[in-house]
């Protein structure tokens, strides 16, 4: 499903979320909005409604597209979802899926309070802020998947989202030994990945160039600029590759402390960020209502204040996250539990909303809040939800991407995500009304990498996430995949290209009209 059809796709599903305007005041969180109840209501009812009026062939299409590939047996009877409504005839809530499964806890690493490259402890906020920033070009502040317009970008670029990878022979970036940088599960070749080919796909947009990323033209661009990446461990995944990139330019310095990673380079005195916020929103342990201390408390109309304090002193803002959504939590809107993952101890109560609704309505909340900051005038890139390829099951019922050593070039290669579907769609929708929201000459862009990189199965380390040198990499007599990685990307590989995407965003946004292709 490609940019050009999600319109259609939203119409058809018709989910009226009504308006969640939640707007925060920083400092205070003050929150002005309406009233929680009759937006729950308004939400609920878009739903039976369209569930209604669906069934027929487009109830088996959203069905085929989005729900087909789950595992058959995997059966969560707590969770009330969208497309368990869908697919039961919009029976209500009650029945669903248990989505949790898609994803291996392992790969889902806490973030390091105590980062051991640490070499100072400047705080973030004294930093100085770029004096020379480029003036936004009025025509490029709309976002580029506004509904109909979604395959035009306004900026006078082509859609960098359509087109395809082809094989290009000049190679990588870098390599694992060209980039001290790399964490070691992403090191496929360091930890004995036989095959190379994967590094070599480059994307090509039907329309322009996706130009391979020139750090100097980086530098020249972003010059006494500061770049952060915010989420989760894809997001380290997508700033450990732009490091590596810059890195063959410039031994960058490392000034991170015990609240961010951060690298500058000298030359151009450009800083690279990362801050770790696994779900983007406000969290809590302290209980509420009927939910115990220790259980995380996802406020989804609350921003996580640990990062929205440096908004300020960023000048380009990649952000993105999701997948944490799979994991135990207890979701709030307005100090109420609407919903909860892997945690609801009481199945007489009803759940208003499931981990995918909480997506949805957690990334309207802080796009909404970042382009209502009076302070912040950067530019927002949201990259949006990075497929995995447990393909044939989940993590645990024999889903795999062992042996994939090229990407799915047909259509038909490629196997349906219904997680990844829905997630999207979720994403999608959130942006969309943050950008309709948005005050302050907004800058928010979507990188909506998630239909290319559905091709790319053979882009994750796979088995090959570690140096031990008596790991599983073969299935096993029964058939059993080895233990593996098919969600972080290696590096170098398919991961790069987001990278190339940001700078080629960067550039149209910073430099203008001019199409690179
Ligand atoms: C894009 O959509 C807006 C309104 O949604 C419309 O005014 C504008 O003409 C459209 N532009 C193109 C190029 O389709
Ligand atoms: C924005 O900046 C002004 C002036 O520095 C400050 O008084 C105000 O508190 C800031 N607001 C936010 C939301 O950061
Ligand atoms: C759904 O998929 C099945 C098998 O993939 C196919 O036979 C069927 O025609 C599809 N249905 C629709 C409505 O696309
Ligand atoms: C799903 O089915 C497969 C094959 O029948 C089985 O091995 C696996 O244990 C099942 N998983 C669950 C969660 O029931
Ligand atoms: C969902 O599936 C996971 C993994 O199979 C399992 O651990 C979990 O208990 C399930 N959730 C519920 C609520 O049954
Ligand atoms: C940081 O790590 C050291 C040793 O690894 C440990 O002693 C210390 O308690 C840690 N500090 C925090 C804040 O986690
Ligand atoms: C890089 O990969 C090669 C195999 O292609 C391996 O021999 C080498 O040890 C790796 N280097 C590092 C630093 O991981």
């Amino acid at each position: 499903m490609g940019m050009t059809a999600l319109p259609r796709t939203l119409a058809g599903i018709a989910i009226s979320v009504g308006g969640l305007a939640l707007f925060l005041v920083f400092g205070s969180w003050l929150l002005i909005s309406h009233p929680i109840g009759s937006t729950l209501h308004g939400y609920f009812l878009g739903i039976d409604r369209s569930a209604r009026s669906k069934s027929g062939p487009s109830l088996l299409g959203f069905e085929n597209n989005t729900l087909i590939v789950l595992p058959s047996n995997v059966t969560d009877v707590s969770v009330g979802s969208v497309a368990s409504n869908f697919v039961n005839g919009g029976k209500g809530f009650g029945d669903s899926l248990n989505f949790t499964s898609k994803l291996p806890p392992f790969l889902q690493s806490p973030p390091s309070k105590n980062s051991s490259k640490v070499d100072s402890d400047e705080d973030l906020t004294t930093m100085r802020k770029g004096s020379d920033e480029a003036d936004p070009v009025e025509a490029s502040r709309r976002s580029m998947v506004l509904p109909k317009n979604s395959s035009i970008d306004d900026s006078g670029g082509c859609d960098l989202y359509q087109g395809s990878w082809f094989y290009d022979s000049s190679g990588p970036l870098y390599t694992n030994n060209t980039c001290p940088s790399i964490t070691q599960m992403q090191n496929c070749q360091g930890n004995g990945r036989p095959d190379k080919d994967y590094e070599n796909w480059r994307w090509k947009p039907s329309q322009c160039e996706l130009p391979r990323f020139d750090p100097k033209k980086f530098f020249e661009l972003m010059r006494g600029k500061t770049l952060a990446f915010i989420g989760d461990s894809v997001a380290r995944n997508q700033m450990e590759s732009m490091l590596c990139i810059l890195w063959q330019a410039e031994v960058p310095k490392n000034r991170g402390n015990r609240r961010m990673q951060r690298w500058f380079f000298k030359s151009a005195s450009v800083t690279i960020i990362r801050i770790w916020s696994s779900w983007l929103v406000h969290k809590t342990s302290e209980p509420i209502s009927f939910a115990p201390e220790g259980v995380d408390k996802l406020h989804l109309d609350l921003p996580d204040e640990d990062f929205m304090g440096f908004l300020p002193s960023f000048d380009v803002v990649v952000i993105s996250s999701g997948h944490w959504f799979t994991k135990k939590s207890v979701y709030i809107l307005n100090n109420e539990i609407v919903g909860g993952q892997l945690w609801w101890p009481d199945k007489s109560r009803p759940k208003k909303i499931d981990n995918i609704e909480a997506f949805g309505i957690s990334v309207e909340t802080i796009l909404t809040a970042m382009a209502t900051h009076p302070n912040y005038t950067g530019l927002t890139i949201v990259r949006s939800f990075s497929p995995d390829h447990y393909e044939g099951g989940a993590w645990n019922t024999g889903g795999s991407c062992t042996g994939k050593t090229k990407p799915a070039l047909l259509e038909r290669e490629m196997v349906e995500n219904g997680f990844t579907n829905i997630m999207h769609e979720k994403q999608v929708m959130g942006f969309n009304r943050a950008v309709k929201k948005a005050t302050n000459r907004p800058r928010l862009k979507l990188m909506d990498i998630t239909k290319a990189f559905g091709y790319r199965h053979d882009g994750h380390p796979g088995p090959y996430r570690s140096l031990d040198p008596n790991k599983r990499t073969e299935r096993g007599p029964n058939g059993q995949p080895p233990p593996q990685d098919c969600l972080h990307w290696c590096m170098p590989g398919p991961v790069d290209t987001w990278n190339e995407l940001v700078l080629e965003i960067i550039r149209r946004e910073f430099e203008g009209n001019k199409n690179s292709g």
